[in-house]
């Protein structure tokens, strides 16, 4: 009978630990709180909208290139607008950098506001076609222009170092949002029947063991900086074994909470990498040190770099330490 009574208790929701918990965390979380809540609600909207895509005509190619020379899919262009516009109801944000607009989007209403926000909205777009996972990925900065001045795409040329909040959203089987405001890790999944993120994984460190590693493995043969060879010895020494989902976000988290590495290498096509500096590489890596781990770009460490342009790529190594440093011979 005790033990009945417990569990209602429970799943009456005592102990439930929401979003909101955010603004408890570390120096920056109360200032954070607001930005991350909207990134939760753009993660909601565009959850529904991934969900409702082939019933909408939504899928599919949107007929235009990004700034990168890469296809836009509807549903790239869609999830966009959808965190601009959720960015823009905060009323704390001047400005957004996003993997799918050529120029920095100034929100006019707010250009006083004390922060910009770097965006992936729609990592892994090209899951979509077979319902495999996507994510949205995200950081913030505080702007280096004063306040008085219009914000400057030089506002979000800042390295690693100045990240305030960073983190991202798993669209799987469940909604999840993972993010750090520089006091850890944390993992929020998405409750339905009570319409918030409630706390699910708290204090995420990768684990120094097992795992897997995670590349695109087609591409070895072209790969620079001696890679074929690094990945071999690699995989002798630790005799890992490999899963690849091609959408970062979703090989990132499973790297996360199983441990092991991800990279993706510069290639003689590439030969700066593919991903993205502001808007992949450098959230991605401040999580992976906000847990433990470490995050590579050649020999040196991603968060170091000082970024030169908005769409700037470079290749990328993060795993737990110790893989990283057999893959690089450190
Ligand atoms: P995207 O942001 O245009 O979707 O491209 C980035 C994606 C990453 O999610 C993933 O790690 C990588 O591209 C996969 O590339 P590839 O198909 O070459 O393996
Ligand atoms: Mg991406």
């Amino acid at each position: 009978m005790t033990v009945i009574i417990l569990r209602l208790i429970f799943l009456n929701g005592d102990y439930v630990v929401t979003l909101n918990d955010i603004a408890r965390q570390g120096a920056n979380g109360a200032a954070m709180m607001p930005i991350i809540q909207g990134v939760g609600r753009a993660a909601i909207e565009i959850s529904a909208v991934l969900r409702g895509a082939v019933f909408r005509g939504a899928l599919g190619q949107a007929g235009a290139e990004n700034v990168q020379g890469e296809q836009q899919q509807k549903l790239d262009i869609l999830s966009d607008e959808i965190f601009l516009d959720e960015m823009r109801s905060t009323g704390f944000v001047c400005a957004v950098g996003s993997e799918e607009q050529e120029e920095l989007l100034v929100i006019d209403e707010y250009s006083g506001a004390d922060y910009l926000v770097l965006v992936d909205p729609l990592d892994g777009s090209s899951n979509l076609d077979i319902d495999g996972p996507v994510g949205t990925i995200f950081s913030v900065v505080k702007r280096k222009t004063e306040k008085s001045k219009c914000p400057h795409v030089s506002d979000t040329l800042q390295s690693g170092q100045s990240v305030i909040a960073a983190g991202y959203v798993l669209y799987g089987p469940a909604l999840m949002l993972v993010c750090s405001v520089g006091a850890g890790v944390n993992g929020y999944t998405y409750n339905p029947s009570d319409a918030r993120f409630e706390l699910s994984h708290p204090d995420i460190r990768i684990p120094e063991t097992g795992g897997y590693y995670s590349v695109n493995e087609s591409n070895a043969d072209k790969w620079l900086d001696n890679m074929g060879a690094n990945l071999e010895r690699l995989k002798q020494e630790t005799g890992l074994g490999m899963r690849y989902v091609g959408a970062m976000v979703a090989d990132m988290h499973r790297t996360l909470l199983k441990g092991g590495i991800f990279l993706y290498p510069a290639d003689d096509k590439n030969t700066s990498g593919k991903l993205r500096l502001l808007y992949e590489a450098i959230p991605m890596g401040f999580i992976m040190e906000q847990a433990g781990g470490k995050a590579m770009s050649r020999d040196i460490g991603v968060l170091n770099i000082e970024p030169e342009a908005l769409h700037q790529r470079v290749p990328v190594y993060f795993g737990s330490e110790k893989k990283v440093n057999i893959l690089l011979g450190i």
